[in-house]
């Protein structure tokens, strides 16, 4: 049997809170066709303006790795996900455009203004790189799990929605999610105990601000 990393070993102990945003109410009206098309709105233009800034803490990443070099896959897998960033904020804009919602007009929302300051905290040096991978890890794959919920088999996903569900929830960005937890694994077993209760704490607030994230479509 092949031995749990830790992030796998968190995510079972914290199972009820991580369901609660992987399978947040509204990841499953999409999943069953009864979202609101307000509601999606909500989501797409507040997350345009989250991707802007994930931009910068996903570099600030990348720049703690490239000091941190011991061997480094590292700094290719994140290297990855910052391209991949570029073509991210193209789609929205199409999107965005589609559903007729000017982004130079939307005003963030109190929990994506929080979530953003802690992205923005994380971006400090101080800041060790075991605690910022963990939190990068855990915001993509949130993601990664709620849309690629909303594609398996037997969802009612409505056919308008799938590219935004695939976007997150396909095979290739559910790879790059597992490399990303193995680079966490691997900080993680070197880990002093100090930073892996930092990092275990991190995870749970990437959490806790991903379903605040996604109560800002219902309207709360
Ligand atoms: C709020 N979390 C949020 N938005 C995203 N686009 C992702 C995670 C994945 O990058």
């Amino acid at each position: 049997e092949k031995k749990i990393g830790m992030t796998e070993a968190w995510l079972r102990k914290h199972r009820p809170v991580y369901q609660a945003a992987t399978k947040h109410p509204f990841i499953r009206t999409i999943r069953d066709g009864t979202v609101q098309s307000h509601s999606f709105k909500t989501w797409l233009a507040q997350d345009y303006l989250f991707v802007r800034e994930f931009v910068p803490f996903v570099a600030s990443v990348l720049i703690k790795a490239c000091k941190e070099s011991d061997d480094n896959d590292d700094v290719e897998v994140i290297l990855g996900g910052m391209a991949s960033l570029k073509d991210e904020i193209s789609w929205f804009k199409r999107e965005a455009n589609k559903w007729g919602i000017s982004l130079s007009e939307v005003i963030p929302q109190n929990a994506n203004k929080n979530y953003c300051q802690l992205l923005e905290s994380l971006m400090s040096p101080e800041v060790d790189y075991t605690v910022a991978l963990t939190a990068f890890w855990a915001i993509e794959v949130v993601y990664q799990e709620s849309f690629a919920h909303c594609i398996e088999e037997g969802s009612k996903t409505p056919p308008e929605l799938k590219e935004t569900c695939e976007r997150w929830g396909n095979e290739g960005f559910g790879q790059y999610c597992k490399s990303l937890q193995k680079l966490v694994d691997q900080r993680l077993q070197k880990a002093s105990d100090d930073e892996l209760k930092k990092a275990e704490v991190m995870l749970l607030s990437i959490i806790e601000h991903e379903i605040e994230f996604w109560n800002m479509s219902r309207g709360n």
